[in-house]
């Protein structure tokens, strides 16, 4: 939809030049351009993401050196943590100053990396710049940086060590990076943002080429005056570009892009994962990968007053909660201005770690994925693996209902250490869970289910669907005709679906056949923006048929394995950004871009 564009256009009026020059660099853009890479659900770069279930998020910066609390002049104490220099308004001067004495010079990258491996963590995800614009690494852009302001030994790299270290015990390493920046100048002001956006792109060149992150992790997409974020959806997207040319195998969050005045949601079109931050859905999610990110006391960064920690047994819970919804834990620590993890938080980390290596209960996480085949309970979470139920049990009891979404047989149960007998049997809307001993933990017992599914019908060979693109937004005019594998689209601002089609003003119809490979209830997911309507064996399964910015919209159907449905999908795009992309799930079929191999064109 043109609205948001339109405003920004206003708002921003070196747009044309920055499109040209953004033309200039990328080798694809324009018509004919799609700016999807892959699908992030299924996809080889974001296997490992998608398996590693539990990170450690790092807080570190100059702020770690104030520990939470500034005094006033007046003798006044401010207390905050990483945004101490914002919201109690220290002066830049001021703050640098402080920042002058900081030397962390117990920082232990064989410590943190061990600690993240005692806690069964698979990744960490470090600030390398905040919100403040300190960069925790020798960069060559300025001199606000730890090794270039601060009393810190000048041969030391943390990222670098951390980065090795990480390497060695066989973890992987992610950078967050703040788009919003309150130390440069340039970075609020609209006239030199682009020179700004310079240093930022020359600084993220700088940690793709010293550190090969696996992730980068964007913040600060958030429309606000204090002080003002000139930061762009455009500037956003082109960034994403840059960096998947950079460096492919590169996972990025949402917040790479840009909210617009008022937005509170973030979209599923940007990035490869969503970030709801100190909380988690109560479901799945649809249309992206995501990872809720937490703290462990109240703040991200260092502070001396902000000892409410949460206790382990919440924090393993919040774990199994969020890996049996799909998602990914990002569990911080904010490291003391000596770089050391305060010792409650390592500690509770070690005692997730201590329960996710007994009995083997780390199979409820490390490779899960939401269970199709059964409700969310009640009394815990459950997460599958292939044909194996993991039912996490919070409130342990003779017999656990669980709804069943579609009939299975369970051919073994039982408890994950323990000898005790499980029977199951059939009851009402689902089956009955009997285990005939005692718990065997007081955070989480896990019941094993193993579990005899239908067999899927072979893969497809399909080549995907046969297309018509017309170069107006309501199906008229000439049609460029031509198969499609699958429909993943980010046509963006500038893309379409080919060279001689215009960014805006463009529309499609898809037509041809779908074949399940179960006989499931499947569930059609649109990502679209702007109209859609999807049809199945002749059912208007999604109708999203009024002009919407980016939008999911989703529909079920009965199908039968291996049968062929007709399958006609609409959309048209009238002026602004463009996307469509068809998904789909069932019991038996997790969350994916609808393959190929299930597609015909005739
Ligand atoms: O790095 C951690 C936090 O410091 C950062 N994200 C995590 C990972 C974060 N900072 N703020 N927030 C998260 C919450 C957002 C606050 C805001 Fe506002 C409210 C942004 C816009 C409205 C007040 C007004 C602060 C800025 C403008």
């Amino acid at each position: 939809m043109l609205r948001g564009a339109a405003m920004e256009l206003k708002e921003e009026p070196m747009l044309g030049a920055l499109l040209t020059a953004v033309l200039m660099v990328l080798p694809f853009a324009g018509p004919g351009t799609n700016h999807v890479v892959d699908d992030p659900f299924t996809s080889a770069r974001t296997s490992w993401y998608r398996d590693a279930g539990f990170g450690m998020f790092i807080h570190f910066g100059a702020y770690s050196q104030l520990e939470g609390e500034y005094k006033r002049s007046d003798g006044s104490v401010c207390q905050d943590a990483e945004w101490i220099m914002n919201k109690c308004k220290v002066p830049v001067n001021e703050y640098e100053k402080l920042v002058k004495s900081f030397n962390p010079s117990q920082f232990d990258a064989k410590a943190v990396v061990g600690t993240a491996k005692a806690a069964g963590q698979k990744y960490i995800v470090i600030t390398s710049k905040h919100h403040d614009g300190y960069a925790m690494w020798p960069t060559k852009v300025n001199k606000w940086n730890l090794r270039d302001h601060s009393s810190f030994d000048k041969q030391r790299d943390i990222l670098r060590e951390l980065k090795q270290e990480a390497d060695r015990q066989g973890i992987k390493f992610g950078l967050y990076y703040s788009t919003w920046d309150w130390h440069d100048p340039d970075a609020r002001n609209a006239a030199t943002f682009g020179k700004y956006k310079a240093r930022m792109k020359a600084q993220l060149t700088e940690l793709i080429d010293n550190y090969d992150p696996a992730v980068l992790w964007f913040d600060g997409d958030w429309d606000t005056d204090n002080p003002p974020n000139p930061w762009t959806k455009q500037d956003g997207a082109e960034l994403e570009d840059y960096l998947r040319a950079a460096s492919p195998e590169l996972v990025i969050n949402n917040r790479i892009s840009k909210r617009a005045p008022g937005v509170k949601e973030r979209r599923v079109v940007d990035g490869d994962f969503g970030t709801p931050e100190q909380t988690f859905p109560s479901a799945p999610i649809d249309g992206q990968l995501w990872e809720s990110c937490m703290t462990i006391p109240k703040k991200w960064g260092f502070a001396k007053w902000d000892t409410n920690f949460k206790d382990s047994k919440t924090l393993t819970r919040n774990l199994l909660d969020i890996t049996s919804r799909g998602g990914n834990y990002l569990l911080n620590v904010g490291p003391d201005k000596l770089g050391r993890i305060p010792a409650p938080e390592a500690e509770r980390l070690r005692a997730m770690g201590s329960w996710l290596s007994a009995n083997g209960q780390g199979a409820t996480v490390y490779g899960a994925e939401a269970a199709g085949l059964v409700a969310d309970p009640a009394w815990g979470a459950v997460a599958q693996h292939g044909n194996k139920l993991y039912l996490s049990v919070y409130d342990w009891a003779n017999s656990l209902h669980l709804k069943a979404l579609e009939p299975f047989d369970v051919t073994a149960a039982r408890v994950l250490g323990s000898a005790q007998a499980v029977t199951v049997s059939k009851a009402g809307d689902g089956i009955d869970v009997k285990p005939s001993g005692a718990k065997t933990s007081d955070v989480a017992s896990v019941i094993e289910l193993t579990v005899k599914s239908e067999v899927a019908a072979p893969a497809g060979t399909g080549n995907g669907l046969s297309v018509d693109y017309f170069p107006t937004s309501d199906w008229t005019g000439t049609p460029t005709h031509r198969v499609d594998p699958t429909i993943n689209f980010a046509w963006r601002f500038d893309g379409s679906p080919a060279p001689n089609i215009a960014a805006d003003h463009f529309s499609a119809r898809w037509t041809g056949f779908v074949q399940p490979r179960f006989s499931d209830t499947y569930t059609f997911t649109t990502v679209s923006d702007d109209l859609v309507r999807v049809w199945i064996d002749g059912k208007l399964v999604v109708d999203a048929s009024s002009p919407h910015q980016v939008r999911v919209d989703k529909g079920t159907i009965a199908l039968q394995s291996g049968r062929k449905y007709s399958i006609k999908v609409e959309y048209a795009e009238t002026v602004g950004e463009a996307f469509m992309k068809l998904i789909w799930s069932s019991p038996n079929t997790t969350q994916q871009i609808v393959p190929k191999g299930q597609l015909y064109s005739s």
